[in-house]
């Protein structure tokens, strides 16, 4: 349960540090079902893994149950719906590995109407020169969200050598240094960035998305869709974000329930 303090600073900075929320015996539970699903991953990956700046799978089927499960822990689920109201949906929990030392200053969505929060949970602890998660606090609001665009930016994901314009490092912005355990919330506006990254960085994410109540939301939902669709093509996945067994809802909870048939209804699944 969040405080009144924690969302003010949520909607002022447009994301909240929790620390702690997952004890040691969890995160052990979590090292394991990441690596089975790096471990799947490589193995299915048509092309040599090399040194492949990221990799993504979707953590939602019956071989990670208690990354699959964090999707409706209350610890997480309760924010989302403190955040973004009792109809929030659950939508993804994925596993992230970065094998290069830096992500580029980007935001996760442009539209204002897209409105969602990602919680990011970084399984080895990170500091400023070691890939910990860099935000631009305030950066999900217009007009510094749109102002950024316009800030020439160097130290690019593809490591061309641009010789002009800002590093990462070098953004005035707020360092989320953090422990296993530690959950960093998210608004999908918020400029985020990291840099000093090793080449095995462990990252687990979970998405709620704001159920749309205008037109320009329901607009901007089904743009989302053509987009998630070619993002889940561009990543290469093998395997649906949503599982037949997590579809399947087997322990017939009502939420995911509804969470469920808001993804059929919006064509997230046939995205898949
Ligand atoms: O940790 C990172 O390098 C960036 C994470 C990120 O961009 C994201 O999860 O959207």
């Amino acid at each position: 349960m969040l405080t009144q303090q924690q969302v003010t600073q949520w909607e002022t900075f447009g994301f909240l540090h929790l620390r702690g929320v997952l004890n040691a015996d969890e995160i052990e539970v979590i090292n394991a079902e990441y690596d089975k699903g790096l471990n799947k991953t490589r193995d299915l990956m048509d092309s040599p893994v090399g040194n492949r700046r990221q990799l993504n799978w979707p953590n939602m089927g019956p071989d990670t149950p208690f990354l699959a499960g964090l999707l409706e822990d209350p610890r997480i689920c309760g924010v989302a719906e403190q955040l973004f109201g009792d109809d929030v949906v659950g939508v993804a929990s994925n596993g992230n590995h970065f094998a290069g030392d830096r992500t580029e200053w980007h935001p996760d969505t442009h539209d204002p109407h897209m409105q969602g929060v990602k919680f990011a949970c970084y399984l080895q602890p990170l500091g400023s020169e070691s890939g910990a998660l860099r935000v631009i606090p305030g950066s999900h609001k217009s007009p510094l969200h749109d102002d950024l665009f316009r800030v020439p930016r160097k130290d690019s994901n593809r490591r061309q050598e641009e010789q002009t314009g800002l590093g990462v490092s070098e953004f005035p912005a707020h360092v989320c240094r953090s422990e296993p355990g530690d959950l960093i919330a998210f608004n999908f506006r918020l400029w985020h960035a990291s840099w000093g990254g090793t080449s095995d960085r462990r990252m687990c994410s979970i998405m709620y998305y704001n159920n749309p109540k205008t037109p320009e939301e329901e607009t901007a939902n089904r743009q989302m869709v053509a987009i998630v669709r070619r993002v889940h093509e561009g990543l290469e996945w093998k395997e649906p974000q949503h599982s037949e067994h997590w579809l399947s809802n087997p322990q017939k909870s009502e939420k995911r329930q509804r969470w469920i048939d808001w993804l059929r209804r919006w064509e997230y699944v046939d995205a898949d």
